[in-house]
């Protein structure tokens, strides 16, 4: 059959979350306001500008254009920072199974991401060679829940949206995948992700047994 996979990036292979944090932190605080790991996770997804507006937005800030641009550029270069020191040792318990699984059966596997960064880090965490695709923010137009960074990965694998299965940590991307008419496989917690067709809280606990049953339907 034509089943292929699509892995979202931050939340899913890295946690690369708690860098976010610190460098959104950093600029809300430089600006003289506070930043919670509550607030973090409702970015979760969410793109680089959009996630700077609701930032400002929280701190009752406005900024002009060139300052806002100023601003995401220190963030990215503050986040950047902490991405230089990644390396293989970053990917997240189970993943490594799961993508060795599907290469030696050569099941197609791409990457759909928002972020901008997305191929940085996976050189550093040495998974850039091994993705058959990669679609991340700077290939999209829209941003997740809109599908397209899925339908581009599914063209780019040569296949269909229906024979898609995406792994994703946030509402937006689980939206992104049903309206692509993908299988969405959340990973978090299932009262957040309850709109996946399955949830998982990591990889850990997705057995090969799981992954051979979504081939077969
Ligand atoms: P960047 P994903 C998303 O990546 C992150 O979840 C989100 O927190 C971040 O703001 C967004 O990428 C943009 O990232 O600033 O690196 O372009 O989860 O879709 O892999
Ligand atoms: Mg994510």
């Amino acid at each position: 059959n034509n089943k292929a996979f699509i892995f979202d990036l931050d939340g899913v292979i890295v946690d690369t979350a708690k860098f976010h944090f610190l460098a959104w932190r950093k600029l809300a605080n430089d600006l003289g306001f506070d930043f919670t790991e509550e607030q973090n996770e409702q970015l979760k997804g969410v793109s680089r500008v959009e996630s700077l507006k609701r930032i400002l937005n929280w701190g009752n800030l406005e900024l002009e254009e060139d300052e806002f641009q100023r601003q995401m550029a220190m963030k990215n270069e503050n986040y950047l920072s902490y991405v230089d020191k990644m390396d293989s040792k970053e990917i997240l318990p189970g993943v490594q199974k799961i993508l060795k699984y599907l290469r030696e059966h050569k099941i197609p596997f791409a990457l759909g991401s928002a972020s901008k960064n997305a191929r940085p880090i996976l050189k550093k965490i040495d998974l850039y060679e091994k993705f058959d695709a990669i679609v991340d923010g700077t290939d999209v137009k829209k941003a997740k829940p809109d599908p397209e960074v899925f339908l581009i990965a599914a063209e780019k694998l040569e296949t269909n949206p229906q024979n898609c299965v995406v792994f994703e940590d946030s509402v937006a991307g689980i939206q992104a995948a049903n309206i692509g008419k993908m299988t969405s496989i959340g990973i978090g917690e299932k009262t957040v992700l309850e709109e996946a067709d399955y949830v998982f809280s990591d990889f850990t606990e997705i057995t090969i047994e799981f992954i051979e049953n979504l081939l077969r339907n």
